[in-house]
């Protein structure tokens, strides 16, 4: 077996920031583009975090703490950057966060020098992982993310429980942990999301109750809830706004995905649906939007699938997760989604607040496979025939 230097695992490195992420021109839907690569593996892991680089103590330049995926990040433009807070997961498949940034939306996202050293403040924590960032008016980054503890009430040693962590931060550099968001009506917590502005003057946060760590218990949807003083966070009442429902993409779980985005027409959110098929789980991205004034209330249904994995890129037992925690909407109008696929890597798809507008508020809301789905469809069809025919 050959023995690598270091200098020349720094090289491999420096070429793959560097290298071109293009258009992918096979794919078109006219609702998005996506690109050639994606924009962070574990590939783009710095060397100097996974190896010890001095030949005398690290003879066969060996791994010492390696990397096993970057995915679900948080995405938040700050001071003219894309920074994305990745989810790293360990060869141990335990997580921590990292900051990558980029001048571009779409390629040579590069980890800033060191990990995110979050205050060890749970002291049950076993786990962190899906961290969604919220500019909030108040002047605060905050980062809401899953924070994983040991269920000391179950026999069962792997047990854990969920609960959504909140640290907040000016420069994506030094951070403030809170205390964990208190839901009274749910004993658990994941994929939550802090609404951006103010709502009746009271921090908003986007929930997912659930009754057990895995199971998702009888109920559930997307929840929405709001709190009077986010340093000790504390919702007591929360209502379902996007229910799931059997047979659709919502059938099994959902989840509040990336922070929704301001436009004229209404908030839009960006989510994932997973239906429980005989074959698996199956996740897709799905959106819908919410009222200007009342950001609780869902004006625009979920609208089937958004998004979904790439046939190609689907891999063992996860292949089918597609799963987003941030999207980026620029000032001329662009937005960047940044979606995993199959929990390994990170990818970004491109489109527009228009575009985004116009796919929620006209594709039909029915389940695609339904007979009134299949109808419009045959009305689509018969429409353009006879356009087609007159031409
Ligand atoms: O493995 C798929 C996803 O599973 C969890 O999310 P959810 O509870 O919504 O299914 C999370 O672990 C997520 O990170 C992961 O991608």
């Amino acid at each position: 077996m050959q023995t690598r230097t270091f200098a020349s695992l720094m090289e491999q490195y420096e070429r793959l920031i560097a290298r071109p992420n293009p258009v992918n021109e096979h794919f078109y839907n006219g609702i998005y583009s996506r690109y050639a690569h994606p924009v962070l593996t574990r590939e783009h892991i710095p060397p100097f975090w996974m190896y010890d680089a001095n030949p005398d103590t690290n003879p066969f330049m060996m791994q010492r703490l390696g990397v096993n995926a970057t995915m679900n990040s948080g995405a938040l433009k700050v001071n003219g950057k894309y920074c994305l807070v990745v989810r790293v997961e360990g060869m141990d498949r335990k997580s921590f966060f990292a900051v990558a940034e980029s001048d571009k939306p779409t390629e040579g996202f590069r980890f800033r020098d060191y990990p995110v050293v979050l205050p060890d403040t749970e002291k049950d924590e076993t786990n962190v992982y899906d961290m969604r960032l919220t500019q909030h008016e108040d002047g605060w980054i905050y980062g809401v993310f899953c924070s994983e503890s040991k269920d000391r009430s179950s026999k069962d040693l792997s047990a854990a429980v969920a609960a959504a962590g909140i640290v907040r931060t000016r420069d994506l550099e030094t951070w403030e942990r809170l205390p964990n968001l208190v839901t009274l009506r749910s004993p658990q917590q994941r994929n939550v999301v802090l609404h951006p502005e103010f709502v009746d003057g009271k921090y908003a946060f986007y929930t997912r109750p659930m009754d057990d760590f895995i199971e998702t218990g009888s109920g559930g949807g997307i929840g929405f809830g709001l709190c009077d003083d986010i340093t000790h966070a504390v919702i007591d009442e929360e209502k379902i706004i996007s229910l799931r429902r059997y047979h659709t993409i919502t059938e099994s779980k959902n989840g509040a995905g990336a922070v929704p985005i301001r436009t004229d027409r209404g908030w839009i959110h960006i989510a994932h649906g997973v239906r429980n098929t005989a074959a698996g789980l199956r996740y897709v991205l799905y959106a819908f939007a919410t009222d200007l004034n009342d950001p609780s209330k869902v004006i625009a249904e979920p609208s089937g699938m958004l998004l979904g994995p790439m046939g190609h890129e689907r891999l063992g037992d996860v292949s089918n997760v597609t799963f987003t925690n941030g999207a980026i909407a620029d000032e001329d109008g662009k937005v960047y989604i940044y979606y995993a696929s199959s929990d390994t890597r990170l990818h970004v798809a491109e489109t527009d607040v228009e575009r985004l507008c116009d796919y929620v508020f006209s594709t039909p809301a029915d389940p695609l496979r339904s007979p009134d789905c299949v109808r419009q469809r045959c009305e689509l069809i018969r429409k353009n025939l006879e356009y087609l025919n007159k031409e």
